[in-house]
């Protein structure tokens, strides 16, 4: 979504301005202009490598306060933006500083007429700025692992209506959101298969639907999640406030149904503006003695009426998912405001 250039390291930057300082080549008669003008170009070429590398990378990050709050917390989550904020400065600093260096080592070298010190002059300018880049290795190191973050960010855009699937893990969030969307999740029958947002889409009379695969979620509270649920919380807390949640009453995924519905009632209560699809999972399989579905009727009569439809279904069978598509579309305002419609995806 973010196109980042690869970051080099301090010293491939170096290398990089050593090499092109080292191809200039200058044909003047006159040896002393040709020595002047020589380490000149040296300095100005070696500058200007460092400068528009820096440049470059500066230039790649997106001014944060200008994206979809969203996407703000979802970076700030994976890579804290204060830090990011702060060693972008740092590079800013660099590049000031060997602005200065630059115009003031090729004031000495014009105003002198003897090459060995205008070789001293260069020499000095090429050894301060290597320190100075070589300080910024720390921080090209941690820019190359935020790269590599942002690589991961799903690209949601913000503009179409959009639901996001919810519910413990192996409960058959993935499953559902391939059979009804264009989405391709990994789907496996070992808890915590999916570690992002995931999203797919699906079109009605002309209108694109977005359903957002999330991560399981245990019933915890929001501090002792790990980073990869707090995604999900996100999803909810800012993509949207429709939610289909997913139970399992058959014990197949290895969680009762008790811990689910409390979930459930967490979510509600964290989001109170949140409106529920409720959606029973693997009708196909039996559900085992002993089960109370009366915990599911209970947790839907709580929900009042932000439980918006309650429905029985089975990815694997298909059964009720063209209901729920058709209930996500009933239940997705298309003229919703949203504020973020605007933002385009780079
Ligand atoms: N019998 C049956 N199995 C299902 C059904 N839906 C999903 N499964 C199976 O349940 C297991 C978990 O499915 P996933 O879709 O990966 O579950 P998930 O909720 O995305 O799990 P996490 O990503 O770990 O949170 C897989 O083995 C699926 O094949 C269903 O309706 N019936
Ligand atoms: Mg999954």
């Amino acid at each position: 979504m973010f196109e980042i250039p690869t970051i080099l390291r301090s010293q491939e930057i170096l290398d990089k301005a050593n090499r092109r300082a080292q191809r200039v080549q200058i044909a003047d008669p006159d040896f002393r202009f040709r020595m002047q003008k020589l380490n000149r170009s040296k300095v100005e070429s070696f500058a200007g490598v460092v400068d528009s590398v820096l440049e470059r990378y500066i230039k790649a990050f997106p001014s944060f306060n200008r994206l979809p709050p969203f996407y703000m917390a979802l970076i700030d989550l994976l890579s804290p933006i204060d830090d990011i904020r702060r060693i972008l400065g740092r590079m800013e600093g660099v590049r000031k500083q060997v602005g200065i260096i630059r115009s003031k080592t090729v004031r000495q070298i014009d105003r002198t007429s003897k090459p060995d010190y205008m070789d001293l002059k260069r020499k000095e300018a090429f050894g301060r700025i290597s320190s100075m880049v070589r300080e910024l290795n720390g921080d090209l190191e941690r820019l190359a692992e935020v790269r590599e973050k942002f690589k991961q960010l799903p690209s949601i855009p913000t503009k179409h209506p959009t639901i996001v699937v919810a519910g413990y893990p192996s409960v058959g969030k993935s499953q559902i959101v391939r059979e009804i969307s264009t989405a391709d999740p990994k789907v496996a029958s070992y808890p915590f298969t999916t570690q992002e947002l995931t999203v797919g889409c699906f079109d009605v009379h002309r209108t694109r639907y977005q359903v957002v695969d999330t991560p399981g979620l245990l019933d915890r509270p929001f501090t002792e999640r790990n980073l990869v649920e707090k995604q999900a919380i996100l999803a909810l807390t800012l993509l949207t406030n429709k939610c289909v949640f997913i139970v399992d009453p058959t014990g197949h995924c290895g969680f009762p149904l008790e811990p689910q519905m409390d979930l459930l009632s967490s979510i509600a209560e964290a989001i109170p503006d949140m409106e529920f699809i409720v959606a029973v999972n693997k009708s196909d399989l039996k559900v085992p003695d002993g089960v109370e579905l009366g915990s599911i009727d209970l947790a839907v009569e709580k929900l009042g009426e932000r439980c918006i439809a309650f429905l029985k279904i089975s990815a694997s069978s298909r059964e009720g998912l063209e209901g729920l598509r058709e209930t996500m579309v009933s239940v997705l305002s298309v003229e919703e405001d949203r504020p973020w419609e605007d933002f385009r995806e780079a």
